[in-house]
């Protein structure tokens, strides 16, 4: 799985912006919407899954299994909230990939071996996209958690701009999660291919 340039949708994000950031090139695509229903989500997921299938994009759905199963979602991404990795991977199954969101080096040290497929590292930076997150973690913390993590697969999220990519690069990281990068750029395709160049030439 290629989670170089991963992008998270805001709450209430339509159809088209998730288009115009796989049109852009952007390598996952995480449906994220804490305001919508199970059946709002469901139906967004099965519109776009085959729209990201032709591309060979995974679309992974955020907290609900359900919906993820239902939906035949490629994988499912839950936070330090959502109860444990193992009771996720067993309602998932062998197939779905799973993802984790960590914050600090305890969440690494607790992750069961072999249950979760890529783990996002984060909040690097204080962002107003997620207004409960925990304690921004900077570069540095982001390195060690990548560190600790290894050999599992680490997306870095939180306030990452394109600027931040050759050191998230340089940390280890398979890539990286943003959500308001592109979903707040006047044009998110075009926001989304400046991550993807400055991600290739980093
Ligand atoms: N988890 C940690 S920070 C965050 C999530 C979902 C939000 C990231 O949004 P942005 O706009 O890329 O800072
Ligand atoms: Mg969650």
């Amino acid at each position: 799985m290629n989670l170089s340039v991963y992008f998270v949708t805001p709450d209430g994000a339509d159809d088209a912006l998730v288009l115009a950031a796989l049109k852009g090139g952007a390598t996952a695509i995480q449906l994220r919407d804490k305001t919508a229903t199970d059946a709002e989500m469901m139906a967004q997921a099965r519109r776009l899954i085959p729209r990201l299938a032709e591309a060979g994009v995974a679309l992974i759905v955020n907290d609900r299994i359900e919906v993820a199963r239902a939906a035949g979602a490629a994988g499912l991404h839950i936070g330090q909230g959502d109860g444990d990795p193992r009771v996720a991977r067993a309602a998932i199954g062998p197939d779905l990939l799973l993802g984790l969101s960590v914050e600090q080096a305890a969440h690494v040290a607790a992750i069961p071996h072999g249950i979760v497929d890529y783990l996002g590292v984060g909040p690097v930076r204080a962002t107003a996209t997620k207004p409960d997150h925990a304690a921004p973690i900077g570069l540095d913390g982001l390195a060690r958690l990548v560190t600790a993590a290894a050999p599992v697969p680490c997306v870095a999220i939180g306030g990452v701009t394109a600027a931040d990519i050759p050191d998230i690069k340089r940390n280890g990281c398979a890539g990286i999660a943003v959500v308001s990068a592109i979903s707040a750029a006047a044009d998110p395709q075009a926001a989304t291919r400046s991550l993807v160049d400055a991600w290739r030439i980093a």
